[in-house]
């Protein structure tokens, strides 16, 4: 099938996409429920009902963009990823899926492709951590990972409860409506940036993944004792920072005492009070992300940093209970998926390698749920989560095409 991708249009609409951002350009920063993130959904809304596609939310905000099929009461083929970036971040991340999603659709509909199952275009909620520590909350509530009383249970940063969020951010109804039955998919592919250098290295314009690797979280608040940085001498002091700094250096020394190259540990949050020059730190907030593509492994630095945290808070007499906020198993990519991904690169005689995911995606989750699978394009020096990451519309372009093809086989 001769499928046409518009470029210009896809990459005027990225344009478009970046400008609703908290954080001035290039950087984005798009939150769960702020007015950016409500701006970037609407307009997300328009330009699906002007593709034409039947447009729906969920009560978590799901937004679920559908192309009928000749039978639409079999389970459709979903494709989609998310909008939100973190702070700072670059404006590919998510929007290539989202975005480049919805072009594939187009795409196929300007071929006369009429698909046997239905095609559905999926923008899931807050796949980043950021407002709520938890990522993925839309897929992994539709996967029937986490709860709706979980979810009740969450506040942000600020102390806004969830519930107060969501309906500010213009979602209703019951959220145990949002878990979808197994099979209620018959299969989900995901379009995204590789993240890192792999396919840039190989000199390759796609990647077919084969696996997701396992994510986990911890958070701690340590709790010492704060005091005046002139008249409080050191003996007995209970600095939260240092015991804090301690951790994040054991976090570090845990996942290199693998050896695996594929074992990460990142202290990519860590708060102090009062912060004050002349204060000593009487209270750090810290986050820990830990992953790896094995689960044992990761789950074995876990354990590392527990010990390694019983050690440090007893001999500097400070307190705090690490808590786990998720350890996600890893997902492997069907075969099915896989196969129709390297048969749409064949097509369109695009060379391409297999690879593992280092970064989670919505496709973790909903791997859970339907055969999954995700397709990757190159990411400029290896760079994500920053400003200047960057793929080219050419790059985009053939994902795109590798996506709409794969797309079409699966709902032929
Ligand atoms: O952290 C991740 O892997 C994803 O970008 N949320
Ligand atoms: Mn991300
Ligand atoms: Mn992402």
């Amino acid at each position: 099938m001769n499928i046409s991708v518009n470029q210009e249009r896809l990459s005027a609409e990225l344009d478009t996409l970046a400008t609703f951002s908290d954080a001035p350009a290039p950087a984005v920063t798009r939150v769960l429920w702020t007015a950016r993130d409500l701006e970037a959904r609407a307009y997300f809304q328009i330009l699906c009902s002007e593709a034409g596609l039947s447009v729906r939310q969920d009560a978590l905000g799901n937004i679920f963009a559908r192309f009928e099929g000749t039978e639409p009461h079999l389970p459709a083929v979903a494709t989609g990823s998310h909008t939100d970036a973190i702070p700072h971040s670059g404006r590919f991340d998510g929007c290539v899926g989202v975005l480049g999603g919805l072009e594939a659709l187009r795409a196929l509909k300007s071929a006369g492709f009429v698909p046997r199952r239905s095609l559905e275009l999926i923008m899931f909620t807050s796949e980043e951590p950021t407002r709520f520590g938890l990522g993925c909350l839309g897929s992994r509530t539709m996967a029937g990972v986490l709860s709706p009383e979980k979810l009740r249970g969450l506040k942000d940063g600020d102390g806004i409860a969830f519930e107060t969020a969501r309906s500010a951010g213009g979602c209703s109804g019951e959220l145990e409506t949002v878990r979808l039955p197994e099979g209620c998919y018959h299969a989900f592919v995901e379009l995204h940036i590789e993240q890192g250098p792999l396919l840039e290295k190989a000199g390759l314009p796609l990647g077919v993944v084969a696996a997701i690797a396992a994510p986990a979280t911890l958070r701690l608040t340590i709790e010492g004792e704060g005091g005046h940085a002139g008249a409080r001498l050191m003996p007995g002091r209970r600095d939260a920072l240092l015991a804090g700094s301690e951790l994040a250096l054991a976090v570090e020394k845990a996942a290199l005492s693998t050896g695996a190259i594929d074992t990460v540990g990142t202290t990519g949050f860590f708060q102090i009070h009062p912060g004050a020059v002349n204060s000593i730190p009487s209270r750090a907030q810290i986050e820990i992300d830990v992953r790896d593509i094995e689960l044992e492994r990761r789950d074995e630095v876990v354990g590392q940093i527990r010990a390694a945290w019983d050690e440090i808070s007893e001999r500097r007499g400070v307190s705090g209970a690490l808590e786990t906020l998720n350890a996600d198993p890893p997902a492997t990519c069907a075969e099915s998926i896989v196969s129709a991904s390297q048969n749409a690169a064949k097509a369109l005689d695009l060379p391409f390698q297999k690879m593992v995911s280092r970064a989670y995606h919505d496709a973790l989750f909903m791997a859970r749920l339907c055969p999954t699978g995700m397709i990757f394009i190159p990411s400029k020096g290896g760079i994500s989560h920053r400003p200047d990451e960057y793929s080219s519309p050419e790059e985009i372009k053939r994902g795109v095409e590798v996506l709409a093809l794969s797309l079409a086989e699966l709902a032929a």
